[in-house]
């Protein structure tokens, strides 16, 4: 039983492993086995990482960044027993618009999959005259039908909360330009309907700590604890060689989600293993969901590795919580509840 409570279902099947003995002071642990999803995982497609996983009927689900070898990334989706072990289907998600015609974006990439109440939401970045994100709703995993783009370019960064605050749906995004963006702070937005998007308020910054000096994004669909809104999300670098994309947390207020109650000045998770410094962008762990378990408090988080393969990691809600608020460091643009 953990001290501090998930507000969420029961995943008895949680992927797990114990931390490792000697492991000091880091609050998140690899997988073994890691990378779980490894080069060439579909026939035309090279890579697969920055996807977004979750339970699903006995088993899990997922939605994944497939890069095809024409190096276009689109979405697949995937299914597991263990949420280890994948099966991808062999064509990319076919979406529909509400007319039920095809509806194929240029580009889609960085999916997130989040359930609120009995529909899963799918956000995505896609082309709208340069980066904007995209998105699509499901309840069969059949039929995804393409809703209104939320917001207008340029955005590529989006993250739903699995359930509506005060009545409405709330979206982070990370408003940015067209290209590498070399800047970038956390934003909120609601909607009571899912088509028109307003409220919007400053959540955080990026900050001084040199890890996430560059910029900040969402990361996975914020969990709901008895202490706020645990977010994991990543933070961005800049060195002589390229960006270093690193995990950081933070937990926002229940209620008002635009104030950070605790924020992580260490970053939680950095690029250290062969798999997440080398490969296509080397030096990135890009965390875009968790799979948790409120019952034992076990947290798994799913994460894409240098732009190439899929890692796993584990916390627990009491470890980390307790990380986070033991290196909390907030600033002031962390605590504004936006200008209006
Ligand atoms: C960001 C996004 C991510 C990617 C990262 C590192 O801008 O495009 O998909 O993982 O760059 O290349």
């Amino acid at each position: 039983m953990s001290k501090v409570k998930m507000i969420s279902p029961e995943v008895k099947n949680v992927p797990w492993q114990e931390k490792p003995e000697g492991l000091k002071g880091a609050p998140i642990w690899r997988y073994s086995e890691n990378p779980i999803i490894g080069r060439n995982p579909i026939e035309g497609v090279a890579r697969i990482f920055n996807s977004a996983v979750m339970p699903y009927e006995d088993g899990f689900i997922g939605v994944f960044r497939g890069e095809q070898t024409n190096g276009i990334p689109y979405i697949y989706l995937g299914r597991s027993k263990d949420a280890i072990h994948w099966e991808f289907d062999s064509n990319k998600i076919p979406f529909v618009d509400e007319d039920g015609n095809p509806f194929m974006p240029l580009y889609a990439y960085d999916p997130r999959l989040v359930k609120v109440e009995d529909t899963y939401y799918i956000i995505w970045c896609q082309d709208f005259y340069g980066a904007s994100i995209g998105m699509a709703k499901t309840t069969d995993f059949k039929t995804f039908v393409r809703l209104e783009n939320p917001f207008i370019p340029f955005n590529r960064n989006a993250v739903l909360f699995p359930r509506k605050v005060n009545g409405n749906f709330i979206m982070l995004s990370r408003p940015s330009d067209s290209g590498h963006t070399p800047f970038g702070d956390i934003f909120l937005s609601e909607s009571p309907d899912m088509v028109y998007w307003g409220k919007h308020r400053h959540v955080m910054g990026r900050s001084s700590e040199w890890w996430e000096s560059v910029k900040i994004g969402g990361g996975a669909a914020p969990i709901e604890t008895s202490e706020g809104w645990l977010l994991f999300y990543h933070g961005v670098s800049g060195t002589c060689n390229g960006y270093v994309y690193s995990i950081g947390g933070a937990i926002l207020d229940i209620d008002n989600p635009s104030i950070v109650k605790y924020r992580c000045e260490n970053f939680l998770l950095t690029p250290e293993e062969w798999y997440e410094e080398r490969g296509f962008v080397p030096n990135v762990t890009f965390p875009c969901a968790t799979i948790h378990d409120s019952v034992s408090g076990k947290i798994a988080v799913y994460y894409g590795c240098a732009d190439s393969y899929v890692g796993l990691a584990f916390t627990t809600v009491d470890e980390i919580v307790d990380y986070i608020k033991t290196h909390s460091h907030l600033t002031e643009s962390d605590t504004e509840i936006g200008r209006r």
